[in-house]
């Protein structure tokens, strides 16, 4: 393979519903749309999942494309690529940025899938041929509306309901859930909205049977996780402090996380990710694929992921209905009893939508080999 022209798009995307985390409230989805052509015409996509503001993160949809546009496009212009692990080899000199790399290494990936006439399920070395799903809840005005909310998600099948919690929304509702709906597997998200100074109200938690708690302390942090582990009998599971495979050896010689929450974007890209998914497979840690509310081919790329057998817990990739009127993939990623059917063509198995695509975009750039 060799990347002889990328382009990027700036597109921005209406949410059907606002969705609220201790951090804030995203109802406008604004990021960026790569498309990668190699000299053979082969064309893959790539989807940042970077957020237009350094809420989750310090990376945005502007520095993403800063980071493309004038370091990571020229590093990976006319390189010969025999596999997309080289791709994180090429961008190693540029540090963090992972969204950003991310970005381009998951159109690599769909390329080298396609040339090689497999799915991308099959190319990263999945085997399952439909995957469970859960679901994600933002906060929601009142205890009541977040009942019904959930209520409508269990009907619908999704396998687990993960809700977000904050100071102020936290051991009633988890406890008025738990009555709601005594059998299914609920957990909750902090997005760090906690500290070790918390830890009895945290430990009220452990009476609801949780699956897990996600992420409750510092988004750097995993030494007081290691700590709060040791007094909570839920399991917690990382999200926003695993960046490589690295911080999740580190994480789980230290105690700090009994489960991980893989992001692509966040830790860098699809090889990375697939390295964290078999140390956590080696150590005995149950890993599940999380979500950035993606468009079509963020989701694509996590249908995908999660095909790899540790994945073994229901991850947050729900249908595209759920977020959008309208997804620009064709058809749109669905979930019928619980689980989405991965696409066996080559390549990620579905069409972008471009008329879609074109109605989103906001700003459009080529950058050809020279
Ligand atoms: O922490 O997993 C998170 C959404 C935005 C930012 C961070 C997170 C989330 C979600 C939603 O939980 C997952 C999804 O439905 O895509
Ligand atoms: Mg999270």
């Amino acid at each position: 393979m060799k990347i002889v022209q990328v382009t990027l798009r700036h597109l921005q995307m209406e949410m059907k519903s606002p969705f609220t985390t201790s951090f804030g409230t995203f109802q406008t989805k604004e990021f960026i749309l790569l498309e990668a052509v190699d000299e053979q015409g082969t064309i893959g996509y790539g989807e940042s999942v970077a957020f237009s503001a350094p809420w989750y993160n310090e990376e945005t949809m502007k520095t993403n494309w800063h980071m493309l546009e004038d370091f990571l496009i020229p590093l990976i212009l006319g390189k010969d690529l025999q596999h997309p692990d080289e791709v994180s080899e090429v961008f190693a000199p540029i540090r963090k940025n992972n969204m950003a790399k991310s970005t381009i290494e998951g159109a690599v990936w769909d390329i080298y899938a396609q040339q090689t006439n497999q799915s991308l399920a099959q190319a990263l070395g999945g085997n399952k041929t439909a995957i469970d799903v859960g679901i994600s809840i933002g906060i929601q005005n009142s205890v009541e509306e977040l009942v019904e909310v959930v209520r409508g998600y269990v009907e619908e099948g999704y396998k687990r309901i993960k809700v977000k919690i904050k100071p102020g929304w936290d051991v009633v509702v988890m406890r008025t859930l738990r009555e709601a709906f005594p059998t299914v597997a609920i957990m909750a998200d902090a997005n760090s909205a906690y500290s070790l100074k918390d830890v009895e109200l945290l430990q009220q938690l452990d009476q609801f049977d949780l699956t897990m708690i996600e992420q409750p302390l510092a988004s750097d942090d995993i030494v007081d996780h290691a700590s709060l582990q040791k007094q909570l009998s839920t399991a917690i599971c990382l999200d926003e402090s695993i960046h490589s495979l690295e911080d999740a050896r580190k994480a789980v010689e230290l105690g700090s996380t009994q489960i991980i929450n893989i992001k692509i974007g966040r830790v860098g890209g699809l090889t990375e990710a697939k390295k964290i998914h078999d140390y956590c497979m080696e150590k005995g840690i149950p890993v599940w694929c999380g979500g950035m509310l993606e468009a079509g081919i963020g989701r694509a790329h996590n249908v995908a992921l999660t095909t790899l057998p540790n994945f073994s817990l229901p991850g947050d990739t729900a249908g595209s209905s759920r977020y959008w009127e309208k997804d620009i993939i064709s058809p749109e990623v669905v979930v019928e009893d619980g689980v989405i059917h991965v696409p066996q063509q080559a390549g990620i198995g579905y069409e972008l939508n471009i008329e879609a695509v074109e109605e989103y975009t906001v700003m459009k750039k080529t950058y050809n080999l020279e």
